[in-house]
């Protein structure tokens, strides 16, 4: 598969600045992809970030890699009787053609597991988010707070005010 380098990533890592960043592929632009900060001994984090479709055809999220954790999983999150519990979606997430799809606290996100080191705020990792179209595709994490990341992304889903890192992986 193509790697695409930008060079906008070259540029954030030099300066080490935490502005908003974004990376294009193809039809898709993929808006400031943020890790969460994890506490000590935390098992698994989260990545959050907007992926817009300016094409024509549908493309589909499946999976990726990062430095700090041996596993990524797309996961959402869905009631299991009361109680909301996250689990991995198998075949990824469509971005639709001209559509949007925002990964955001208390619902679809990137799950970060088998952690090699934990995240601390203002970090910057590499990865890589795969796509079955557009292949795949580099970029750098910015390690946010939650707050950081729910500031970033508006309020958005902020009535899930549970802590999705306290759930219990359900595959
Ligand atoms: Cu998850």
């Amino acid at each position: 598969m193509t790697k695409f380098i930008l060079t906008v990533a070259a540029a954030l890592l030099a300066t080490g600045t935490a502005l908003a960043h974004d990376y294009s592929v193809g039809d898709l632009v993929i808006d400031h992809p943020v890790a969460r900060a994890t506490p000590a001994n935390a098992p698994v984090s989260a990545g959050y970030m907007t992926i817009r479709n300016t094409g024509a055809t549908s493309d589909r999220l499946i999976g990726g890699s990062v430095d700090f954790a041996g596993t990524v999983e797309i996961h959402e999150m869905a009631m299991d009787g009361d109680v909301m519990k996250m689990r991995e979606i198998e075949g990824g997430i469509e971005i639709p053609p001209g559509g949007e799809i925002k990964l955001q606290p208390g619902g679809l996100h990137v799950m970060f597991i088998d952690m090699r080191q934990q995240l601390q705020e203002d970090q910057e990792h590499a990865g890589t988010l795969t796509f079955e179209k557009a292949g795949d595709v580099d970029v750098v994490f910015n390690v946010e707070s939650l707050s950081q990341i729910r500031e970033t992304m508006g309020n958005g889903m902020k009535h899930h005010d549970h802590d999705e890192m306290q759930m219990e992986e359900s595959n």
